[in-house]
């Protein structure tokens, strides 16, 4: 049995990317982005009521990036993951993880733009910030890209899944036009049928309303 806990559009995405990627049949329990997410039946799935949460038979991973290694792991023949002792290995491990270095301001930017009420308690000075360290994040990232279509040598992996997950929700507060090889590479990474899969269904709740979010004039 395999159930993904699920808001559209947050981190919980990479996951059903990559279940995608792997062609399992999988539950999906959709969750509205609400503080029912601290319900205690749901913290009895996941410790910090966050999402993801991926219920594998008894196992439960609650670590968006956790759950893609145990999946590599569990999966090997898609060659999605990494093994110690390959030439590609820290790199997979890094750029893997590095996800959640985007995501991190992204979800501060979200707080802002998004989360918080009323419109005036929102910071301008933090949505300054935070959107340029994620366009430094962006400038590491498009260095990375320089002569290779994958953040491996070795091509597309779970550290693609992650990071091309995380920028799909980046790119609301620093467009990525302004950094040539990583907008090509997110095209392409969004135009994978399991990347397309992993969007938001018809009726879906939407964490994002607006395309892009500016910074905020102070
Ligand atoms: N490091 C965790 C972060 C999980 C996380 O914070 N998820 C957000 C959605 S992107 C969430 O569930 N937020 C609910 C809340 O803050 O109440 C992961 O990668 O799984």
């Amino acid at each position: 049995m395999i159930r993904l806990h699920h808001v559209p559009e947050s981190r919980s995405m990479r996951v059903l990317w990559m279940l995608h990627e792997l062609g399992l049949d999988f539950e999906l329990a959709v969750h509205p982005f609400d503080k029912s997410l601290r319900d205690p039946t749901y913290l009895a799935v996941h410790p910090g009521g966050r999402v993801p949460a991926l219920e594998i038979d008894d196992t439960v991973l609650f670590e968006s990036g956790a759950a893609l290694e145990y999946l590599c792991a569990r999966h090997p023949q898609a060659g999605l993951g990494c093994a110690f002792g390959h030439a590609d290995y820290a790199d997979w491990l890094n750029w893997l993880h590095f996800a959640e270095s985007i995501s991190q301001h992204t979800a501060a930017l979200t707080q802002q733009h998004v989360a918080i009420y009323p419109a005036e308690k929102r910071s301008p000075l933090v949505t300054k910030l935070e959107a340029a360290r994620l366009a430094k994040l962006f400038q590491a990232l498009d260095a990375r890209l320089s002569g290779r279509d994958t953040l491996l040598e070795s091509g597309f992996s779970a550290a693609d899944i992650g990071v091309g997950q995380a920028l799909y929700m980046a790119k609301h507060f620093v467009r990525l036009g302004r950094f040539e090889r990583l907008n090509a590479y997110y095209e392409r990474l969004s135009a994978r049928t399991a990347f397309q899969k992993s969007l938001p269904a018809d009726g879906d709740m939407r964490l994002y309303q607006a395309g892009f979010y500016e910074v905020l004039n102070g």
